[in-house]
């Protein structure tokens, strides 16, 4: 076998002297020998390394913008994190009242949640929404009458009136008396139906109780010459009225707020916080019921529905419990009577001389007006 044989060997179908004369890429055979050697490995592997070059840039231009995106999402996300740490921040410093009030509805009074029951939640955004910034809770407290209209907070809250405005409407009649008279507190005209109903649920005899204390509160410092007897008073426990012609004997509560009015007329009759005290100069103001509602059962709830019987000459009695142990009694007699609005000043006006105003809501089972029989202080 000469090299002509072997160079026209086959293998594989390929010239055998092909396979001998290659080992791997390099080339035995001379540049210049004549042969032309087949490059097979070579450019297979060139195009497959160019393939894992091609598919490996794909893959990164593929992959690339995901990380890149990724990275940028995870900058991004700082964003949503400020924003809910910055609201939390201005939510809990510019909204603090709010927080305070419905953290103090939680822990609320006892008498408030009697009041409230189910609406304490609904009182306590609303209330908070008129008292921004409030450090006493007192103000806030359902039963307190902040702007003297004789509505109570919650009355407020019911009728949806303003807490801190007596006129809610600035037309010159403040809102207890718009009620007790059956206008509309949040316009001209009369009330509507809507309004009629919420009204429906407030004690209008209380309304019309705080009026006439803030119109009391008003002459305060013009009356009360105070006597040395009067300084011995232990106003803590209550005196007793008693009015014969009536058959009258109920229990004489000192009132020390209209916020506990309610509940002192439960206890008997009240006197006025402010107004003069047994035996001294200017009226003293007595109030009692004259009809209350059925389901209350009070035991003093119609004590002064007769007190329009009394005429001029009978007599008023008037007994206080002194601090020094002593008891000091006082008559009254009766000089006349006269109805009055509840928010009147003249029924308060005259501190010429030691008076008793003995007043009840009226016509009976309404407190559109007040039956005031007036007395004067006489020797015993
Ligand atoms: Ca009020
Ligand atoms: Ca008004």
């Amino acid at each position: 076998m000469d090299l002509r044989d072997i160079i026209n060997m086959e293998s594989n179908g390929e010239p055998e002297i092909y396979r001998l004369l290659k080992i791997g890429s390099f080339s035995v055979v001379p540049e210049n020998s004549g042969f032309t050697i087949k490059q097979e490995e070579e450019p297979q592997l060139k195009i497959a390394m160019e393939k894992v070059a091609v598919t490996a840039s794909a893959v990164k231009e593929l992959v690339s913008p995901v990380w890149n995106r990724t990275k940028s999402m995870r900058g991004l996300l700082i964003y949503p994190v400020i924003f809910a740490v910055s609201f939390l921040i201005f939510y809990s410093t510019m909204n603090f009242p709010s927080l305070i009030a419905q953290a103090q509805g939680w822990f609320a009074p006892k008498q408030d949640q009697q009041i409230l029951g189910k609406d304490l939640a609904a009182y306590n955004a609303w209330i908070s929404g008129y008292f921004y910034s409030v450090s006493n809770k007192d103000l806030l407290a359902a039963n307190n009458d902040y702007d003297h209209d004789g509505l109570t907070n919650y009355d407020e809250f019911v009728m949806r009136t303003n807490p801190t405005l007596a006129d809610s409407d600035t037309d010159g009649t403040t809102d207890g008396v718009e009620l007790i008279n059956s206008t509309n507190p949040w316009g001209s005209g009369g009330m509507t139906t809507a309004q009629g109903k919420l009204r429906d649920k407030i004690d209008l005899n209380m309304v019309s109780e705080r009026i006439t204390f803030g119109v009391a509160a008003n002459k305060k410092g013009t009356v009360n010459t105070a006597s040395a007897d009067s300084d011995n008073f232990d106003l803590t426990k209550p005196g007793v009225l008693s009015i014969p012609k009536l058959n009258i004997q109920a229990p004489l509560v000192f009132s020390r707020d209209p916020s506990e009015f309610d509940r002192d007329l439960e206890r008997g009759v009240i006197h006025y916080p402010g107004t003069a005290l047994p035996g001294n100069t200017g009226t003293m103001y007595v109030s009692g019921h004259s009809s209350d509602y059925i389901w209350k059962h009070d035991k003093f709830a119609t004590i002064f529905t007769k007190i329009n019987y009394l005429a001029a000459g009978d007599d008023i009695f008037i007994t206080v419990y002194g601090k020094d142990g002593k008891v000091y009694n006082y008559r009254y007699r009766v000089t006349g009577q006269n109805v009055y609005s509840a928010d009147d000043q003249t029924q308060f006006i005259d501190n010429t001389a030691a008076k008793l105003n003995l007043s009840t809501c009226w016509p009976i089972g309404t407190s559109k007006n007040r039956m005031v029989v007036s007395a004067t202080l006489s020797p015993l």
